[in-house]
């Protein structure tokens, strides 16, 4: 049976990724594709668990390493009882966020070392990558303000302005140096534009 496809969807806080990926899961499995819906980081219970520790507020500050290594044991224990398997049984994998938010968030935004990422990212996934990655981009504070009419904030979100302002940088960054593999589409618009341009990449994604 051939693999089935592996698509992340990443961005800023409130950008809309949960609401766009409920429409792409919806436009596949219109099609006849059986898809998988999954989270990093998460997706396995164990994973879950990882999520939790990561995004509860505490009065013990996290040290940057200790949180890469925890989103890459929590991406190990997912890759290998979730996304794998799916993937080989023919299914699509659609996934809230990826290896991306890490080179985004730990990189760009903790200021870690691309080279280590990229070194943790070797020995977790082997050779596996996203076939396709849509980036919703939007100025932090607009998704911010999406975002705050959540109940509570979580670690992440407490974060100031220039943290999510360097995150959005090092996605577009990563956007613009491999154009063939992400599709970076403007979430600022109506959601009914974000969704018509998603359409668009999803047609051309279907079609080849
Ligand atoms: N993290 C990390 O640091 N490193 C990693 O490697 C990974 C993750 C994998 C949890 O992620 C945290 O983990 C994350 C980074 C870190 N930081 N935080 N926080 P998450 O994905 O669970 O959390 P999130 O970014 O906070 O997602 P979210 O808040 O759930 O937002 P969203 O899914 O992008 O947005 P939404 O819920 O679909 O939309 C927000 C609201 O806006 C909602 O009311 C919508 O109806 C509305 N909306 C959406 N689109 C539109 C448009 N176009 N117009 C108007 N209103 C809209």
């Amino acid at each position: 049976m051939a693999t089935g496809k592996f698509i992340t969807i990443e961005g800023t806080e409130g950008v809309g990724k949960s609401t766009n990926l409920a429409f792409v899961r919806d436009w596949l499995s219109a099609r006849g594709i059986d898809v998988l819906v999954t989270r990093e980081p998460g997706g396995t219970p164990l994973a879950e668990q990882l999520r939790e520790l990561l995004l509860a507020t505490r009065d013990e500050p996290v040290a940057d390493k200790a949180e890469l290594l925890m989103i890459f044991a929590a991406r190990a224990q997912h890759l290998e009882h979730v996304i794998k398997p799916a993937l080989a049984e023919g299914k699509w994998v659609l996934c809230d966020r990826f290896t991306d938010a890490t080179y985004a968030y730990q990189g760009g935004g903790r200021g870690l070392d691309k080279t280590v990422i990229g070194e943790l990212e070797q020995l977790v996934q082997g050779a596996l990558r996203p076939d396709l990655t849509l980036i919703l981009d939007i100025e932090p504070e607009l998704g911010l303000q999406r975002a705050a009419a959540r109940a509570e904030l979580d670690r992440f979100e407490r974060e100031d302005i220039a943290f999510f302002n360097r995150v959005r940088a090092a996605y577009r960054e990563r956007a613009s140096a491999n154009p063939a593999h992400y599709q970076l589409i403007n979430a600022g618009q109506s959601l009914a534009d974000v969704q018509r341009d998603i359409h668009q990449v999803l047609q051309a994604l279907a079609l080849a």
